[in-house]
């Protein structure tokens, strides 16, 4: 049974009051073209409303799964009206309005349809193809955001400063040269510690002199789920933004709205510089369907805000310049059946039903042969691994010109480890530059970077200071192929000097040794180098990767940077430069082939491994060293086929014992079920003291031996 009725009292207030409108005694100036904004306006908005409407009669068939609704701030077509099509829009939840403007705009999607594919979890939703309700699209160049409220303002903010950076080194990208990037938020938003972080950034710009078209677009209902946002907070807080430009309007008046909407994005379109418009709008229907708003705001609060509806305020100034109100109520109901009638249709299409549907953005492609960088020296000395890795962004920076390299002190100091020594000098501050010292500023570069079409390599000073800005890499960076159906993507490789066995430096903070964050998020590529000789294989790897869209994290065990020796005065640490090879994802390393015991490593692991292996040959048994150097995904078959070889396996992992990688390994064993010995070694489940009490806890060489003896003792190895 269809209820024809009007559900919400917002929905009936409308009507009645749009019904009970009268042209005042002389129309306003005649102005065609204001008139014919207006009434595309009002058509965005009616959509949206409808489409919020409709969204909670899905939920209540069960038959549509997300009701955080629009309502109230459909002032924000405004910017979908009067923005370009291709400006690139990072949006906030309540979007629907613009979406539906900028899709008439572009005259190429129907808004009501694709949303309710979303709202419903079609597989024919053009963005996310039935992952979640995103407001996106590829052709309208509405680039999907997570929930996490803010984080997209760290790209928004890179997106803007890689435009500048593309048009300067006369690089195209998606976009035109003149693109201004739209990034809406709410007014609870502006507190976060993500968002003060971006605005920042995008203050330090502009006052470096450096390009960052970026519109922030507050829209400022006054709360925050059931939180009073302090009246004035917003304003004090946009206002004084060094060098950013503040317009302010209320959405309920459109004449206003068009004309300041209009203002601030020429501000930015001709300044190439940053402006916020704070929007003041209204919230309708709660939070989201699940919000009892009577718990937390008077019957008479919520029903003052009716007064405010942005759709009565369009619909007044259309009856000021003519319309009449019975005509618009018309078109208001003709737009409520229309979005029933798609919307029946709509629930029948198919939804995701297997794993291998929901998780294919998520599967990493071996990416296409790429030509080799040709060997530019052959008789140079060997190489420690920094001096490797300083090489390996050399080469590629040299023979791409999408790669940047950035962070904080890579450029001018050449990283805390030199690693980046002379890349600036050599390839200039366009190529290779210290960021301000912010990890979600460093991350939400390589964001909008990549979405540029760059290359980045941002690097994350220390492992201990991804946490910091973690989520740019989870919610973001890792999941935007998966929410955006694998429409957009932003490869890079976040280089991470990290790991513990500094010697005489450090405490915790430079010697963390937990990659369990990283291994947890879907879909993100870890590679920790082992070697000098696979640390630039792997590096180009990762790059390769990066370039075919994934998201990569290049793990650097910082101890091992100007190590030299394996045993003392061997050089055994260092290797010639290997050029041109690249390594693949899940191809392993292994160190001999002996079949006594395999002992399965990564980073500094490889070199505590190696030297017990040595020592287990004087005793008599033949190992075999097995470097992952991918811990996510982990290269489970080259595992198992190694393992499938030997006595016995050992896991000598220098990350702690619960949540560290050995707990992967083992499982990765059970999983096929190798049926031979198995033990592991870690470190503790502790932070790392400063000093020598550090060794207390972390895995040393004296335990992985001891270990392998034991192993080798009860297994069918015999020297
Ligand atoms: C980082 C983060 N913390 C908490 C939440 C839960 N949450 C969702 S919306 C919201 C309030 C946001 O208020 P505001 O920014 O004013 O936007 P509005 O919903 O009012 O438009 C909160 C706390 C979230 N999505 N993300
Ligand atoms: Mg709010």
């Amino acid at each position: 049974m269809e209820a024809s009725a009007a559900v919400e009292p917002i929905d009936e207030h409308f009507v009645r009051s749009v019904e009970g409108l009268r042209a005042p005694d002389g129309f306003a100036p005649a102005d065609g073209e204001l008139l014919g904004l207006l009434e595309r306006l009002y058509d965005a908005q009616v959509e949206s409303r409808h489409l919020d409407l409709e969204a909670r009669r899905l939920q209540k068939r069960g038959e549509g799964f997300y009701t955080i609704a629009s309502a109230g701030h459909e002032s924000n077509a405004a910017l979908g009206l009067l923005t370009r099509w291709s400006d690139p829009a990072l949006l906030h939840y309540r979007s629907g309005a613009f979406y539906a403007a900028r899709a008439h705009l572009a005259g190429t999607v129907d808004p009501v349809r694709e949303t309710l594919r979303s709202l419903t979890c079609s597989t024919a939703d053009p963005i996310s193809g039935g992952r979640h309700k995103v407001f996106g699209h590829p052709a309208l160049h509405v680039i999907p955001q997570t929930s996490t409220i803010a984080s997209h303002l760290p790209r928004a903010v890179g997106l803007g400063f890689a435009l500048g950076l593309a048009k300067q080194l006369g690089r195209a990208t998606p976009w035109p040269e003149d693109a201004v990037v739209v990034c809406s938020f709410g007014d609870a938003s502006v507190n976060h510690s993500t968002a003060t972080g971006a605005l920042n950034a995008a203050a330090y710009l502009t006052y470096v002199r450096r390009n960052c078209p970026v519109l922030f677009v507050c829209e400022d209902n006054g709360l925050g789920i059931s939180t009073r946002t302090p009246r004035g907070w917003p304003a004090a807080v946009l206002q004084h933004l060094p060098g950013i430009p503040y317009f302010h309007v209320h959405g309920h008046q459109p004449a206003e709205l068009l004309a300041t909407v209009e203002l601030a994005l020429a501000e930015v379109r001709s300044r190439r510089a940053p402006a916020v418009l704070h929007l003041s709008t209204v919230r309708f229907m709660g939070h989201a369907g699940s919000d009892v708003e009577a718990g937390y705001r008077s019957a008479s609060a919520i029903r003052a805000d009716y007064a405010r509806d942005p759709l009565l305020g369009t619909a007044t100034a259309l009856v000021a310049r003519g319309r009449t109100p019975g005509s618009l109520v018309a078109r208001y109901e003709e737009v409520r059946s229309a979005v029933r009638a798609a919307a029946r249709e709509v629930a029948t299409e198919p939804r995701l039903s297997s794993r291998a549907e929901v998780m294919a953005p998520l599967a990493v492609a071996r990416p296409p042969a790429r030509p080799a960088v040709p060997p530019s020296t052959s008789d140079a000395p060997p190489l420690t691994l920094a001096q490797t890795i300083n090489r390996t962004l050399a080469d590629e920076l040299d023979a791409h010109d999408d790669v940047l390299v950035f962070g904080e002190d890579v450029a001018v100091k050449g990283g805390v480890y030199g690693v980046t020594r002379g890349l600036h000098d050599r390839f200039g501050t366009s190529r290779v530059f210290d960021t301000l010292l912010d990890e979600q500023t460093v991350l939400g570069t390589a964001l909008g970077a990549a979405l540029a079409g760059f290359v980045p390599v941002p690097e994350i000073q220390y492992l201990a200071y991804l946490h910091n800005a973690e989520d740019q890499l989870r919610g973001e960076a890792a999941s935007l192929r998966f929410f955006s159906g694998g429409h957009y993507a932003n490869g890079m490789v976040v280089r991470v000097p990290g790991l513990a066995y500094q010697k005489g430096f450090g405490g915790h903070f430079h010697n963390d040794n937990s990659l369990a964050v990283l291994r947890d998020v879907p879909g993100l590529v870890v590679a920790v180098a082992g070697h000098p000789h696979t640390a630039s294989g792997l590096l180009r790897g990762c790059l390769d990767l990066a370039r075919a869209g994934h998201v990569c994290v290049y793990v650097e065990p910082i101890a091992r940077y100007h190590q030299r020796d394996l045993f003392d005065g061997d050089s055994g640490w260092l290797a010639p430069f290997e050029p041109s090879t690249r390594a693949a994802l899940g191809d392993v390393v292994a160190y001999g082939d002996g079949r006594d015991l395999l002992l399965v490593t990564f980073g500094n692991g490889v070199f505590m491994s190696l030297r017990v292996a040595a020592a287990l040959r004087t005793d008599g048994f033949a190992c075999t060293v097995l470097d992952l150097a991918w811990v996510a995904p982990l290269p489970a078959a080259a595992l198992v086929n190694a393992a499938a070889r030997v006595s016995a396996v050992l896991v000598v992992d220098e990350t702690r014992s619960s949540g560290g990688v050995s707990e992967a390994v083992l499982a990765a064993l059970a999983d096929a079920e190798v049926d031979k010995p198995v033990a592991r070694v870690t470190s503790a489940d502790s932070f790392i003291p400063l000093g020598p009490a550090a060794d207390a806890v972390l895995l040393q060489e004296e335990q992985v031996l001891a270990a392998a003896r034991r192993l080798l003792r009860g297994s069918a190895a015999r020297p």
